[in-house]
């Protein structure tokens, strides 16, 4: 086998700068890895955790509603803990999800060895995690913030106290960095790095509708980004952008949130929604019906999605126009989504369905979503709205979206991905008891809140008197959530076992359509042994089989995957070098906040910090890392490092 030779840049260290780390292997590596597969990985490691947390949250809230009078949380600890469990579920488990898949599978989805900016996108999960534990730091500094997860001023600013708003404020802050430089690598990595034949129309639709959130994101991170620097120096230096009483106008939040907040819920919906578009047609084993048509929906959503924004307004008197506009374009956006589900319907008519844990979660997520689409619509008849607005019927419809529709699709990623992964497949066994408690407990949970909401029960209430008639319905709530908690018990285990003594997986453990499974599984540091060239849509499918005079799918004979493909290896791969500097510079982030909210002093240590940071990034040399086989190099560039 030809070893790959390989050129090193003639640039020499800056003075200062700390030489570069080369191993790719080790605890140590996970720091100053910018390799996009373990990026990936350490996304989704730290979006479980926040899971648990955020749904520990939920199970609190739970117990506290179980019965009428209930005392378990006082009302500041409910409403630090809806605030906290909103949040989290949204900007630090379901956004970051998004990103993990998105790291690890996109490079291989269009035949790329890695992201076009590694070190810029090892930057943003650092500030993804800076952001996170520095909101979550806000328990042992002071308290939590309690003022929802979309914060509505005045509320946020003259009539909360404490510091938790603020740390709320600027955790959002810099979670959002982590997530506009996250979008801009995976917008210029799907532009320019597709391998040769990867049309866009060739494309899978995971990889397309990552491509739309992350153009949402760079529209929507700086109008919420803008909001919440209003309402810090609304809290901190004495403006009144939203103080009525000195000519501000607190619905100017409400705009800015939503205009941010509705493009939001489609950054969670698409990446699921791509993932399911990516299953149902392996455990079909037929082509996705209307393939163009899924994507070009999945764009028109990324459009029409911000004209909708203040149908979440209806009842703050917008006026009859305003109200009438909005409720037309919502019930226009029901349109594209429509037509996703349609054609995922046509790829299972007909098709011979193999109901592995992928599929039940796929299956799952199309059921549920239908549900809490409905539902939507309903909220989108404005004067209907007004019965259902902050009651339980909303809490119900978004959970129907963003828990049935989001997490059903990312656990059906989960299953479908891991042997990609990791090499082992999930205990199928566990994989179908996780789906059918979580399943039954996810309708148990929030199906009787739409009950509860029409009967009147609003939503962020900590406790409620006997004789309502919410005591039993909200009983079954409380067990159906306890019911999810078994199952995402019943989960971890089942990635405990897989790790401890898992089924070994082939490379194509599904007999899937996508370049991913035409290499190892693992994938090797540097992807592909040869840059694919792509010849059809599902390419490794058509790689695989061709057709009968039927249309029926007839093997090819091929060789193994990737090394034993004919041809073997690139002459040169070039792959990019750990370094230190994402983490140390984003690091500086919450220092910033901290300096902020509490004192001066820190702020000048953290800006400096920083500064350093991003001078020895650009300065650092480009090495090679140690994995790599030994380059034969030119003789007078021996010695340099
Ligand atoms: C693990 C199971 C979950 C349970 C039992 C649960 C339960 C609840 C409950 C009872 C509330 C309403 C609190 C109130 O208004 O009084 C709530 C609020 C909320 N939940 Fe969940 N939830 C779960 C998972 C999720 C997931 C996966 C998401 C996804 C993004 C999510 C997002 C939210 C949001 C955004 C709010 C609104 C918080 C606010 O009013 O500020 N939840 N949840
Ligand atoms: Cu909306």
């Amino acid at each position: 086998m030809a070893t790959a030779t390989v050129t090193v840049p003639a640039s020499t260290p800056a003075a200062g700068a700390l030489r570069r780390p080369r191993s790719t292997t080790g605890i140590a590596s996970w720091f100053t890895t910018v390799d996009h597969k373990k990026i990936g990985l350490l996304y989704g490691m730290t979006a479980i955790l926040f899971f648990v947390i955020g749904g520990v949250e939920a199970l609190l809230i739970r117990l506290q509603l179980a019965a009428p009078g209930g005392n378990i949380l006082s009302a500041q600890e409910y409403n630090t803990l809806f605030t906290m469990h909103g949040t989290t579920m949204v900007f630090l488990v379901v956004m970051p999800t998004a990103a993990a898949v998105g790291n690890y599978f996109v490079p291989l989805q269009i035949g790329a060895r890695d992201v076009a900016f590694p070190r810029l996108n090892a930057y943003g999960y650092w500030a993804f995690l800076a952001g996170g534990l520095f909101l979550y730091s806000s328990f042992f500094l002071g308290g939590a913030p309690d003022g929802g997860w979309f914060g509505y001023a005045n509320l946020t600013s003259d009539y909360s106290f404490g510091t938790g708003i603020d740390f709320w404020i600027i955790g959002l802050i810099i979670t959002g960095i982590g997530s506009l430089t996250a979008s801009l690598n995976f917008i210029v990595t799907i532009l320019n790095m597709r391998a040769p034949g990867m049309t866009f129309m060739r494309m899978p639709v995971f990889t397309w509708m990552i491509l739309v959130i992350s153009f949402l994101l760079i529209g929507a991170i700086p109008v919420i980004t803008i909001g919440l620097i209003e309402l810090f120096f609304d809290r901190n230096f004495g403006t009144n952008f939203f103080n009525v009483v000195k000519g501000g106008d607190p619905i100017l939040w409400q705009h800015l949130f939503w205009l941010f907040g509705h493009p939001e819920v489609y950054i969670l919906i698409l990446p699921p929604m791509g993932i399911v578009s990516e299953v149902l047609p392996v455990f079909a084993r037929k082509p996705l019906f209307g393939y163009s048509f899924v994507v070009f929906s999945g764009v028109a959503i990324g459009f029409m999605g911000w004209g909708v924004w203040a149908h979440h307004m209806f009842s703050v008197g917008l006026g009859p126009a305003a109200v009438t506009g909005f409720t037309l374009s919502t019930m226009f956006i029901a349109v594209p989504t429509g037509v996703k589900i349609f054609n995922w319907m046509g790829t299972l008519w007909g098709g011979s369905i193999r109901f592995k844990t992928p599929m039940l979660f796929a299956i799952g997520f199309v059921a549920m979503f239908i549900i809490g689409g409905l539902s939507g619509v309903t909220h989108g008849v404005s004067p209907a709205d007004r019965q259902q607005t902050d009651t339980y019927y909303v809490v119900a419809h978004f959970h129907y979206v963003l828990f049935g529709g989001a997490m059903f699709g990312i656990f059906s990623g989960v299953y479908y991905w891991f042997p990609k992964m990791f090499g082992k497949l999930l205990h199928e066994g566990l994989g179908k008891l996780h789906f059918w408690l979580m399943f039954v407990g996810f309708n148990l949970t929030f199906g009787p809140m739409h009950v509860l909401g029409l009967q009147g029960q609003p939503r962020r209430t900590y406790t409620y008197p006997e004789g309502m008639g919410w005591d039993f319905w909200n009983l079954i709530s409380t067990i159906g959530s306890f019911t999810i908690a078994l199952s995402i018990a019943v989960f971890l285990y089942n990635i405990f076992r897989t790790a401890r003594k898992g089924e070994m997986a082939s490379d194509d453990p599904w007999d899937a359509r996508t370049l991913e499974w035409s290499i190892s599984s693992p994938p090797p540091p540097h992807n592909f042994d040869r840059v694919p060239m792509v010849e059809a849509r599902d390419d490794f499918w058509h790689q695989k089989y061709g057709e009968d005079n039927e249309g029926r799918p007839v093997a090819r004979v091929r060789g193994g995957s990737n090394g034993d493909a004919p041809g073997g290896h690139d002459e040169h791969i070039h792959m990019p070098s750990p370094s230190y500097w994402p983490l140390v510079s984003a690091l500086g982030l919450p220092f910033i906040g901290y300096g902020l909210i509490f004192h001066w002093g820190w702020l000048v240590l953290a800006g400096l910090l920083v500064a350093w940071g991003i001078f020895a990034w650009a300065m650092e040399p480009d090495v090679e890392p140690e994995s790599e086989p030994e380059p034969e190099l030119e003789p007078e560039l021996e010695g340099v490092e």
